[in-house]
C-alpha cells in the first residue's frame, strides 16, 4: 500500500514525466510537500501559471513524453487554461493536477475561496480542453483512475486533468497499475501500407509532408529511415518546422504555401498522390496555399486514423502504419534530387539598423560556427523569422498562436533537455511572460533571448497600418536584465546585434537578454510573403 500522492508521482515517474512544473496554493500544499519529500520527481516554481502551463508544455514537446502542471484550485488552475488550450490544440500530453477542496469543506455550506460557480465548475472548464478527467476522491478507485488519463494522454497526445482533493493526498490505495504497450492490429496497418504503396507508385511525383505527431509519438527516427527508403521529397509542415532536423532525412524544407520557398511549394501542391503524416489540417498549415491540397490525390494519417479519397482505416496508430511502411519501403523516387535551402548566413556588420533577414544571417552565422541550439519562439513574427533560421528542434504555438510562450517554453526545454535555448520573443509577448527570466537563476538556466523590440503589435500592423493602438512604448527590457539575474543588450545597428551575439554567447553564467531594436513596419522575407498571400486570396475573393 501506499498513499494517494505517492503512487500519483510514481505513476507519472513510470508513464514518462521527468519533472513537475508548478506554483502551489493552499488546496495544493500537501501535494506539493509530498513532491518535494519524496523526490520523485524534480520540481521547478515558475511565477506565474500561464508559464507553467507552457514550460511544462514545451517539456512534453521537447522528448515526446508527458509534460506535467501542477496548480492550486481556482485562480491558479483557471489561470492556465490558455496553455492547456494549446496543449489541446497542438497535440500535446501535458497532464494537468489541480489541488481542490476536500470533501469536509464542501459540506460547510459556504462558499469557498477561489471557488466559481459551483465547486465542479473548474472541472467542467477543463473538460473543454483535456480528452480525459478523473476527480481523486476514492482511495479505491484512485490508481485506477490515474492509470486511465495518463493511458489516454500517451494514446491521444492530448492533455488530460487530474483534481486532488487536499484531504485525499495522504489517503492510503495501492499502487498504479503500470503503463500498456499500445495496441494496433498489425494485419490492418499492413494491409494499409500496402494500399499507400500502391497509391505512390501509381502517381506523378509522390511526396510525403510531415506533421507534429510525428514528433509527439517519438517517430522521427523510423519516419527519417522511412523517408530514406522511399527517396520521395520530404516537406515539414508550418506547425512541424524543425522535427527531423537531428535526423539525416531528404527533407526539402517548410510548406508555407505561397509564403515559402516555390520548390518546395510546388512539390507538395503538385504532388500526384501526397502522404500527410501526422499533419494537422489547419489554416495555419494550409491557409496560404497556391493550389488546395486535392485530398482526393492525398492519404491522410492523423488522430489514429488513416484516410484515403473515399475510405478510411480506422484505429491505426501512427507508429505501427510507420512500421508497416518501413517493412515494404521501396525507393520510389531519387532523393538526390532534393535538398533543403541553403540557409541565409554572411551578417553584414554594420551601422545599419536591423531588420529580421539580418537577425536571420546572424543566427545561421551563430550556428555555423557553434552548433545549431534548439528554439523555443512566441508568436509574431519572430516565428516567421525563425523559418529563415537553418532548421533545428523548434517549439512554438504554430497553429493556437497565442502569445506568452516564447520565454517559459525556452525555460521548459532547458529543464528537460539541459540545453542552452535560443528563445525568440516580440516585445509585446515579452511583456506577458518575459519576466520568467528571474527564476533563471535559482535553477542555473542560461537562455540566449533575442526579443525583437519594434514597440508595437508588429503583426496586427502589418494588417491595420492607419491605427495608433497597435503602437507601444520602448520599455528598454535590455536595463531589467540585471535585476533580474541576467546580462542585457541592447542593440539597434547590425554591428551591436553581431557584437550583443557573440558576447552573450560567450557568456553561460546566466541569461542573456539581447534587445533588438527593429524599425517599425520591417518584417521579415516569411511574413512579407504570408500578408501578400492572404492579400491577393481576398482579393480574388478565395478566403
Ligand atoms: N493575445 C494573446 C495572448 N495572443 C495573441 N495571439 C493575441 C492576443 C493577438 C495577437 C496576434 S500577434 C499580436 C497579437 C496581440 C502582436 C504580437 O506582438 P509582439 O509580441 O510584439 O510581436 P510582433 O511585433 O512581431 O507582432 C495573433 C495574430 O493573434
Amino acid at each position: 500500500m501506499t498513499t494517494i500522492a505517492t503512487a500519483l508521482l510514481h505513476a507519472l515517474k513510470d508513464y514518462g514525466a521527468k519533472e513537475i512544473f508548478g506554483i502551489p496554493g493552499d488546496f495544493a500544499l500537501p501535494f506539493f510537500k509530498v513532491i518535494e519529500t519524496s523526490g520523485v520527481l524534480p520540481l521547478y516554481t515558475l511565477s506565474h501559471e500561464p508559464g507553467v502551463g507552457f514550460a511544462a508544455d514545451a517539456a512534453s514537446r521537447y522528448r515526446s513524453a508527458l509534460g506535467v502542471a501542477a496548480v492550486t484550485y481556482g485562480a491558479g488552475a483557471l489561470n492556465m487554461v490558455n496553455p492547456v488550450a494549446q496543449a489541446y490544440a497542438e497535440k500535446s500530453p501535458l497532464v494537468v493536477i489541480s489541488g481542490a477542496p476536500g470533501a469536509g469543506e464542501r459540506d460547510m455550506g459556504l462558499g469557498l475561496h477561489h471557488q466559481v460557480k459551483h465547486f465542479d465548475s473548474q472541472f467542467q472548464v477543463f473538460r473543454e480542453v483535456t480528452c480525459d478527467q478523473a476527480v481523486l476522491d476514492d482511495a479505491a478507485t484512485a490508481p485506477a483512475e490515474i492509470a486511465r488519463v495518463l493511458r489516454r494522454a500517451l494514446k491521444l497526445s492530448r492533455p488530460v486533468y487530474i483534481e486532488l482533493p487536499r484531504d485525499m493526498v495522504d489517503a492510503a490505495c495501492d499502487r498504479v497499475p503500470a503503463p500498456e504497450a499500445p495496441q494496433a492490429d498489425k494485419d490492418a496497418a499492413r494491409a494499409c501500407a500496402e494500399e499507400i504503396m500502391e497509391t505512390l507508385r501509381g502517381a506523378d511525383n509522390p511526396a510525403l509532408l510531415l506533421g507534429v505527431e510525428v514528433r509527439r509519438y517519438g517517430l522521427e527516427q523510423r519516419v527519417a529511415e522511412l523517408a530514406r527508403k522511399l527517396a520521395l521529397p520530404t516537406a515539414t509542415t508550418f506547425m512541424a518546422r524543425g522535427i527531423l532536423a537531428a535526423s539525416d532525412a531528404p527533407l526539402i524544407g517548410t510548406y508555407l504555401g505561397l509564403a515559402g520557398d516555390t520548390d518546395t511549394r510546388r512539390a507538395v501542391e503538385r504532388a500526384g498522390a501526397l502522404v500527410l503524416l501526422g499533419v494537422i489540417l489547419c489554416d495555419t498549415n494550409f491557409g496560404v496555399s497556391k493550389r488546395q491540397i486535392d485530398m482526393r490525390n492525398a492519404v491522410h494519417a492523423f488522430d489514429e486514423t488513416v484516410h484515403f479519397a473515399h475510405h478510411m482505416y480506422p484505429a491505426i496508430p501512427l507508429g505501427a502504419l510507420v512500421d508497416a511502411m518501413l517493412e515494404i519501403a521501396e525507393p520510389l523516387g531519387d532523393a538526390t534530387a532534393f535538398d533543403e535551402p541553403e540557409p541565409d548566413r554572411g551578417l553584414q556588420a554594420d551601422e545599419a539598423p536591423i531588420t529580421p533577414p539580418d537577425i536571420v544571417r546572424a543566427v545561421n552565422d551563430l550556428f555555423a560556427e557553434h552548433g545549431r541550439m534548439p528554439i523555443a519562439s512566441d508568436m509574431g513574427d519572430c516565428l516567421f523569422t525563425a523559418m529563415d533560421m537553418e532548421n533545428t528542434e523548434l517549439v512554438a504555438p504554430g497553429y493556437y498562436a497565442t502569445m506568452g510562450p516564447g520565454v517559459p517554453m525556452g525555460l521548459g526545454i532547458q529543464a528537460a533537455s539541459g540545453r542552452r535555448p535560443l528563445i525568440l520573443v516580440g516585445d509585446g509577448a515579452f511583456q506577458m511572460t518575459g519576466w520568467e527570466l528571474g527564476n533563471c537563476r535559482r535553477y542555473g538556466w542560461n537562455p540566449i533571448v533575442l526579443l525583437f523590440n519594434n514597440t508595437g503589435w508588429g503583426m496586427l500592423k502589418v494588417f491595420q497600418k492607419d491605427t495608433g493602438y497597435n503602437d507601444l512604448d520602448d520599455w528598454r527590457f535590455a536595463d531589467m536584465a540585471a535585476p533580474l539575474g541576467g546580462r542585457g543588450y541592447r542593440a539597434a545597428t547590425r554591428n551591436e546585434l553581431a557584437g550583443a551575439l557573440a558576447a552573450a554567447h560567450a557568456d553561460d553564467s546566466t541569461f542573456q537578454l539581447i534587445e533588438i531594436m527593429i524599425p517599425r513596419g520591417e518584417i521579415s522575407s516569411t511574413l512579407e510573403r504570408f500578408v501578400g498571400a492572404i492579400r491577393e486570396k481576398s482579393a480574388l475573393g478565395k478566403d
